[in-house]
């Protein structure tokens, strides 16, 4: 298989040609000899046979669209987690059988080499994640999209378990020789910052005092089945011939000179690991202007090299803003515009507001993003003139529609004034954008209700929802190799691109034969997971317990607390009817806590002290078993999500604005349990309420028990089973080394996530689960209801939602992705 190889046909003939194709790269672009290959090397050869094919499609897609000068969108997130690429793009170009039989004949197993891939973590969590799924569908749904990203050194941190506690070390993915992406040594631009502006006649004149360089490194992203190959483009920042201190070089002061160049390529060295509270430091502003700067410099490069000129830009380009982080391409537009391209204010403003669009992730005012005006004074000035420029003219709007209203220009004003004075991203965000949605219909309805609430008076259609979505190839048919033989059989190969075609598995919810089938494919990847965890961590799991899992960032409004006090519970009860008929169960966490959040790394550390005790306690007869995974990623989650019977998804109502990790696991038959928060709420419409476990408050019953003064000993006072628990944590039982180790955990920090009023029914729920899981056969129906009611939740569909109703793009045709002439 050389690059122009199209005929994936597995015959004798293309076999041999692919691996011929492999070997020649070993050889010829690694200069490694078959006999000495290791794995890794077989990967990097493979990734580099599996990239020609995509490299032609990408040239081809690029040439088409350039011709079609069709409308774009440019998806800037400050996160990208990925994932691995090598079976993703073998699936995407449809070559995964050939190569596995290649390596067969080579006496390679495929998976090993799989295995072998790192798992680049430029990314903290689900608004990462989410951003990885949307450009393999804007690929596979042949949306013409560029993302755009930071290249992190380091991204998210590895974590490892020391007695119980998470330890930060860096992940140096790097390392690891990725082949992947391809550097663009030509696309380099200069990032400016600090220094001063001054008027000369109408014009203002910024002179910045430090110059680096964005240098761009481009990802194929292959679509799914067709030639469509998009982009994403991650910038790393290095230092620009001016940054080189000209003056240090000039005094002969080499060593100064280099020690600058440290300083500039600081910007794009790690990944802020932490998303749950907004971070004031002063290099996040460098890294998001570095992200926005060079994004919207490329994006303009293109735009009037297709166009002639800039001056059709909002009618070809949509610009996507990944939740606040990136809103500095705002002001960052309108600087070029009237700054280099001369246009005057009022043109650079009906263009900018017709080009952005943004996201809402979160409701929590603790994560909003807000710059002191002081900071982006020194590190932007002129970028800080133009927000006061855009704040002046909105509040007019604002005095025209509602005069008098003073408070409430106080409330919307892009400056906040308590304090020292501070800029409301969220705010900017919204005044310039076309459309501001949020991520799940209950996360939208609140998000106008509360944060936007007077935004929404003023900007009526402004707001909208588009609820996530997850990739289908990766999270079935990758994840889940077995469910996807079967629901081949049952409903043929279309889901994969027509997520909705699972529902015709409705018909078969009582078909023997599947119901058979599914609970074994759930069976193997169980054992699976099993094997992985005896491996690593010599704990041995019953495939036949139930597996309940928890899998996502540690944070208190998720509540990993809750589902440990359930655990303890639990345990208390078998202990004291220890000859009972126990359903055996295995509760499985993963996750990682930002590094300065105190509560939550200590929750981390009560999970692994209350594992060793219970794991250890001879009297329950392994009836239960606690784990936590560490080092959760996208790949750990490919293992795990398959292998679950139950997906936790406890946040209190009104916090999480989606999950997506609750559609992955319904996706491959595991039944929620989970509150009436996020996308849960349209999982629940979808599957029933007899294939769900739903419990604990409402937002409404949330908001009231806030208002009328919350308190944690109500229900401590007032529920044995839950001041038992509490009481053995805040004793010591499980940290009996340390006794007062949890003295500052739940109760006595005021539990404001109300864990304590939703103990009673999360326990009463997690009974029926138990119950319920002894009926195999309806439970596994109830599994299969599930699997064939998700098809709504595939994220082509929204970025279909996205095209058509917010940035308004068609999807190309096939014949508009052929109609250049192909380069061989
Ligand atoms: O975005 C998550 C939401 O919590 C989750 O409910 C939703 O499903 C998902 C996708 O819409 N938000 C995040 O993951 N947020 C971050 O990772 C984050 C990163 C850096 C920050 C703040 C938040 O500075």
């Amino acid at each position: 298989m050389g690059s122009y190889q199209t005929d994936t046909h597995l015959s004798p003939e293309n076999i041999q040609n692919v691996k011929n194709a492999i070997l020649h790269k070993l050889v010829f672009a690694l200069g490694v000899e078959p006999r000495e290959a290791s794995r890794r090397n077989w990967l990097n050869a493979a990734l580099r046979v599996v990239r020609d094919l995509s490299t032609e499609s990408w040239l081809q897609t690029r040439r088409n669209q350039a011709a079609n000068t069709s409308r774009r969108v440019y998806y800037l997130s400050m996160e990208f987690l990925m994932g691995r690429t090598f079976s993703n793009a073998m699936i995407a170009e449809g070559v995964y059988e050939l190569i596995k039989a290649a390596f067969d004949e080579l006496g390679q197993n495929l998976e090993n080499i799989i295995n072998e891939e790192g798992d680049p973590g430029l990314g903290n969590g689900g608004l990462g994640r989410l951003a990885a799924c949307y450009m393999d569908s804007l690929a596979a749904m042949k949306i013409p999209a560029i993302g755009y990203g930071i290249r992190y050194e380091y991204g998210m941190f590895r974590q490892e378990i020391k007695n119980g506690e998470q330890i930060e070390l860096p992940d140096d993915w790097l390392e690891q020789t990725f082949v992947w992406p391809y550097v663009r040594s030509s696309k380099r631009f200069p990032i400016r910052f600090g220094g001063r502006t001054w008027q000369e006649g109408k014009k203002t004149v910024w002179q910045p005092d430090e110059e680096i360089v964005a240098q761009a490194h481009d990802q194929l992203i292959p679509g799914f089945e067709t030639t469509a190959t998009n982009s994403l483009r991650l910038w790393s920042a290095h230092a620009g011939e001016k940054v080189f201190g000209l003056a240090d070089f000039n005094r002969g002061d080499y060593f100064a000179a280099m020690m600058q160049q440290n300083t500039s390529e600081n910007v794009s060295r790690v990944l802020y690991p932490d998303d749950s509270t907004y971070n004031g430091r002063e290099l996040r502003l460098r890294q998001e202007y570095f992200l926005c700067s060079a994004s919207v410099q490329d994006i303009i490069r293109r735009h009037e090299q297709e166009s002639g000129s800039c001056l059709n830009l909002a009618d070809k380009v949509a610009i996507h803003l990944n939740d606040t982080h990136p809103t500095l391409a705002i002001p960052e537009l309108m600087r070029i515009l009237i700054d280099e391209k001369g246009y005057s204010w009022e043109q650079a403003w009906n263009t900018t507001r017709k080009t952005f669009f943004y996201t809402n992730h979160t409701l929590m005012s603790e994560a909003l993003e807000t710059w002191p005006v002081e900071m982006v004074a020194r590190v932007l000035p002129r970028h800080l003139q133009i927000i006061f420029e855009i704040n002046d003219w909105f509040l007019q709007e604002v005095r025209e529609k509602f005069p008098g209203d003073e408070e409430l220009i106080k409330r919307v004003s892009l400056i906040d004034e308590h304090g020292d004075r501070r800029i409301r991203m969220a705010w900017l965000a919204v005044v310039a954008s076309g459309k501001v949605n949020g991520v799940a219909k209950i996360h939208s309805d609140l998000m106008v209700e509360s944060i936007f609430a007077d935004f929404a008076k003023i900007y009526p259609d402004r707001f909208t929802n588009v609820t996530n979505g997850v990739t289908p190839r990766r999270w079935i048919q990758i994840a889940n190799p077995g469910l996807a033989v079967i629901l081949d059989k049952y409903i043929g190969k279309k889901w994969r691109t027509e997520l909705t075609e699972l529902s015709k598995l409705n018909e078969f919810v009582d078909d023997k034969d599947l119901q058979a089938a599914i609970s074994a494919v759930k069976i193997e990847n169980k054992r699976k997971l099993a094997a992985y965890v005896e491996q690593t961590q010599g704990i041995k799991l019953d495939p036949e317990a139930i597996f309940d899992v928890q899998i996502k960032r540690i944070h208190k409004y998720k509540r990993q607390q809750l589902n440990v006090l359930h655990i303890i519970a639990h345990y208390n009860r078998i202990l004291k009817n220890s000859e009972a008929d126990w359903q055996p169960r295995v509760f499985i966490f993963a996750g990682k806590a930002a590094s300065a959040y105190y509560a939550a790394k200590k929750v981390i550390r009560l999970i692994n002290d209350v594992a060793k005790v219970i794991n250890s306690d001879e009297r329950i007869r392994g009836l239960i078993k606690v784990v936590f995974i560490p080092n959760y990623s996208v790949s750990l989650a490919q293992l795990i999500i398959p292998a679950a019977d139950v997906s936790e998804q406890i946040s209190l109502a009104g916090t999480e604005a989606s999950g997506t990790s609750n559609m992955k696991f319904a996706l491959n038959g595991a039944l929620t349990i989970g509150t009436l928060d996020g996308a849960n709420v349209e999982i629940l419409d979808r599957v029933g309420n007899d294939n769900i476990f739903i419990f604990g408050n409402t937002v409404e019953q949330v908001e009231a028990l806030r208002r009328n003064g919350y308190s944690p000993y109500h229900y401590f006072e007032n529920d044995a089973e839950l001041n038992e628990a509490i009481s053995q944590i805040l004793s010591g039982k499980f940290s009996p080394e340390d006794p007062y180790r949890y003295q500052d955990l739940i109760l006595n920090s005021g539990d404001y996530y109300q864990a304590c009023a939703d103990f009673r029914s999360y326990v009463d729920a997690q009974e029926k689960v138990a119950t319920y899981f002894r009926d195999k056969q309806a439970w596994t129906r109830s599994a299969i209801i599930n699997i064939a009611n998700m098809g709504y939740f595939s994220s082509d569909r929204s970025v279909l939602d996205y095209a058509r109703d917010i940035w308004k793009i068609e999807p190309m045709s096939e014949k508009q992705l052929d109609e250049q002439p192909k380069i061989a």
